[in-house]
């Protein structure tokens, strides 16, 4: 039997077929228990019409060179050109920068998800090619985990550390008696897995952890965010989930509960944080009640499930989403603190987790082994932002930031390439995006659909998909690794981001460097023998290259013994130190306390987001706007493939909203209506949801974004892209990560013209 052509994508391997050169269907992986129906129908739009062709210039960067009216980015016409025509342009500008201002001012930290290849990761790509050409200004941290990946290595470990280790779904199913997750764990995000998801197993997961007795409670303001018949719901409002777990801590102190040995032998700081605990500090008790008013949850449910989660095995769990709020840094601490208290960190089916369901591999029992990876090499340019502080830094060349400890200066960007990512997607408050983006000489995009960054830009050049090229697609955890091979020829003239930048360093004099002198080919051998030889750490036994490729599969062998995250370190914390300075769990941390921030003291606390249901100020837009993860695709990705669109009311992004929230505001099922706040404002469709808390509204992300007149500030966005709403803001001091789940809207019924929806057109092109 020949082994189908398989490609990967990060929701899932599909089997490609072909007829007379062009893609027909892409069929879900036969050993896939739980496929995703993502990739099943996207084979149309690789080669529809949002594609991008031939490399375009915006028009007035082709007649007045570059610089000519940034302010015009997003409005101009654009005009095709030449492949050598465009590399140039392109190469001349790098070079000009960066012999003119240095390469700090070049941002090409360029985030974002691409593809799940591994050699022709975009991102990696750009900084490898960057690199090769002098460095650039980077960003640290990710807008998924932006608050986590600065704070758990202080209080536990690097979050990379703890989604490998995270005790496994059998350990789980086993002896866990007791799950509760906060921010639930969603069925649709675990269809998705960075670099793939050859098997999904969520849902699977949860019917079998429910069937071995375990009861699961989903601490969240939309029931959906956890599927299954005996699931409890406990409705939150949005980001409180610090002052519950406050309470919940209070509850097992006051009745002597928590475990003081484990607190005495393995942490460090609760002393401290017993006090805020009290009010012995500030006179307020942090009890259910002080909770009830905060969270909208009855004392009593919170005092009955502090006496649950101290009788039984007890697991915790936060969905990433918490941390992706003002203060985000708090219910991940708290968590940890919950979790320390109870004392049951280390054992199997207790502690704590953190995602278990945000991607597939959460909790997957496959070793921790990462695979092929490109290395990006050193970067000569130490200048770097945290990520989602982008806006901020284009705006204000000079600033200053608080950031983990140090004063970061904003550099003065004058270039900005971008490849893999899509931020008139991704970033927080689009309108102030728009005016930030419009600052720099030049905005150069590797793209392969004409995405609303790509309409923004001044160069686009055409990049190949994952069907048009050689890779190998390998998740962390994973059971597969993919070899993906090259379904069909690029579509109109689109190259690989690979051959882009081979051509661009050839013209920078970086051609040996960057290249190494290997084709796609002979780089895809060199990466695969590198982590064939890393594989061997995990007991892993890959073929070699030849045989892998030919069969177009190799499977991971699964860990002996399934992992029970901490549990060395509770058996011996000197032997198993964690990394942090006390190497114990620091309940309460010198460093951050030596910062003296006020919005994120030495240990965990309440504090006010910026926004929120509990505010004074909610009245004008008294609605708490959730911007969630789709369950339609990956972001912004393929929202012009057939399933996204199937899910658009009259074309337009849905909005979810409580039936009593849209009774009262005259809005039946089916409305197209206009959710809007301070910051901007967006059509949408209205979907009635009783299973939504009151007074909370969720629209997913990845609309893209389709500003009614481009050419004029805060133009309504006549799709459904919830960035126009979000705020930009950093979560603290500390960390500095995005705040998007902190937003308030209200929604309006629209009655008036429907504007036709020009998102997945290519914009307007003009012959000279
Ligand atoms: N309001 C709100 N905003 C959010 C979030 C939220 O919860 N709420 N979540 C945030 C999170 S967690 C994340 S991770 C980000 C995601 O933000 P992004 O990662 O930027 O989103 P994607 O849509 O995955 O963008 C990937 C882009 O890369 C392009 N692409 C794919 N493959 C290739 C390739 O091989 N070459 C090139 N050149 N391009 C390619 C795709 O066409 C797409 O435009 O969004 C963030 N934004
Ligand atoms: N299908 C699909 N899956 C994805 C992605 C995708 O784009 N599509 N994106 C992937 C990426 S990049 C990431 S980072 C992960 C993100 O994983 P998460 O960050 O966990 O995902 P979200 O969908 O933002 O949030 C999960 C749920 O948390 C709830 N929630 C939001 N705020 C609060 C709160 O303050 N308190 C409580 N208790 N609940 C809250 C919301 O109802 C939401 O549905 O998902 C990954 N999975
Ligand atoms: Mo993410």
């Amino acid at each position: 039997m020949s082994t189908p052509l398989l490609t990967s994508m990060h929701w899932g391997v599909y089997e490609v077929e072909r007829e007379a050169g062009r893609v027909t269907a892409l069929r879900p992986f036969a050993q896939d228990p739980d496929p995703s129906p993502i990739g099943s129908s996207i084979a149309a739009a690789v080669t529809g019409p949002t594609r991008v062709r031939r490399p375009a210039v915006r028009r007035s960067v082709y007649e007045g060179g570059p610089g000519a009216a940034p302010e015009r980015r997003g409005i101009d016409p654009f005009v095709e050109t030449s492949w050598d025509e465009a590399l140039d342009l392109v190469a001349g500008e790098i070079a000009r920068v960066r012999a003119a201002r240095g390469n700090a001012s070049i941002y090409a930290g360029s985030y974002g998800w691409a593809s799940a290849g591994r050699f022709h990761h975009a991102q990696s790509q750009v900084h490898r090619f960057m690199n090769c050409a002098g460095g650039y200004t980077g960003h640290v941290g990710t807008y998924s985990l932006g608050a986590a990946r600065t704070l758990m290595p202080r209080i536990v470990m690097p979050m990379d550390d703890i989604i490998g280790q995270m005790t496994a779904w059998p350990v789980l199913e086993e002896h866990c008696r007791l799950f509760v997750a906060f921010g639930g764990m969603p069925g649709k995000n675990a269809q998705v897995g960075t670099g793939g998801a050859s098997q999904h197993w969520l849902r699977g997961g949860l019917a079998r952890l429910a069937a071995a007795g375990c009861s699961i409670v989903n601490v969240s303001p939309a029931r959906a965010d956890l599927e299954g018949a005996k699931v409890e719901w406990l409705p939150i409002r949005p980001n409180t989930d610090a002052a519950l777990m406050l309470a919940l801590a209070h509850e097992l102190r006051a009745h002597g509960r928590h475990n003081r040995a484990f607190l005495d032998s393995h942490c460090t700081g609760y002393p401290a944080f017993e006090r805020y605990l009290t009010g012995a500090g500030d006179g307020q008790p942090k009890d259910a009640r002080w909770a009830s008013a905060i969270t909208g949850i009855a004392a009593e449910r919170i005092v009955e499930l502090a006496a649950r989660m101290a009788a039984q095995r007890t697991m915790l769990n936060a969905s990433w989403s918490l941390q992706r709020a003002d203060h985000g840094e708090q219910p991940y601490w708290m968590l940890v603190t919950l979790a320390a208290m109870l004392g049951q960190v280390g054992l199997p089916g207790g502690g704590f987790g953190l995602g278990y369901g945000a991607i597939n591999n959460a909790g997957a029992d496959g070793a921790a082994f990462s695979g092929p990876t490109l290395p990006q090499g050193p970067n000569a340019v130490k200048t770097h932002i945290p990520v989602a502080r982008i806006a901020d830094m284009l705006l204000d060349p000079g600033g200053r930031l608080e950031f983990d400890g140090q004063t970061l200066a904003y550099p003065d960007i004058r270039l900005v390439y971008w490849a893999g990512g899509n931020p008139f997607h991704h970033h927080q408050d689009l309108n102030r995006m728009v005016a930030a983006w419009r600052r720099p000489d030049t905005v150069v995009v590797n793209e392969q659909y004409w995405t609303a960054s790509a309409k923004m830009a001044d160069v686009v050049l055409p990049a190949t998909t994952m069907l048009e090229r050689d890779d190998i697609g390998s998740a962390t955890r994973d059971r597969f690794m993919v070899a993906m091979k090259r379904a069909i020829d690029p579509v109109g003239e689109a190259r690989d981001d690979y051959a882009i930048f081979s051509a661009l360093s050839e013209r920078l004099g970086s051609h040996a460097a960057y290249t190494e002198g290997r084709d796609t080919m002979q780089w895809l051998r060199h990466l695969y023998a590198a982590s064939r030889e890393r594989a061997k750490g995990f007991d892993i036994a890959l073929p070699e290259f030849g045989e892998f490729w030919a069969r177009g599969l190799a499977e991971m062998a699964v860990p002996a013994k399934a992992a029970v995250f901490l549990a060395g370190f509770r058996a011996d914390p000197k032997a198993h130190r964690l990394p942090t300075p006390s190497g114990r769990i620091e309940i309460g941390s010198d460093t951050i306390a030596s910062f003296r921030y006020d919005d994120c003291p030495g240990h965990p606390v309440w504090r006010e987001p910026a926004e929120w249901l509990g505010a004074a100020h909610a009245g004008r837009y008294p609605l708490h706007l959730l911007s969630n993860q789709p369950h339609t695709k990956l972001h912004s990705q393929y929202d012009h493939g057939a399933y996204s669109r199937a899910n658009k009311i009259r074309g337009r992004e849905p909005v979810l909203l409580n039936p009593e929230d849209a009774a009262a505001r005259g809005i039946s099922e089916g409305d197209v209506v206009r959710v809007f706040n301070a910051r901007g404002a967006c059509l949408a469709g209205a979907r009635l949801d009783a299973g939504l808390l009151r007074g909370v509204v969720t629209m997913a992300t990845g609309a893209w974004y389709d500003p009614l007149d481009a050419a004029v500030a805060g133009a309504l966005d006549k799709h459904g892209n919830p960035n126009v709403l979000t705020l930009d803001k950093g979560t603290s001091r500390l960390t500095q990560g995005c705040s998007a789940h902190t937003t308030m809207v209200e929604v309006e019924r629209h009655d008036g013209p429907l504007p036709a929806i020009t998102a997945f057109e290519p914009p307007h092109f003009h012959t000279p």
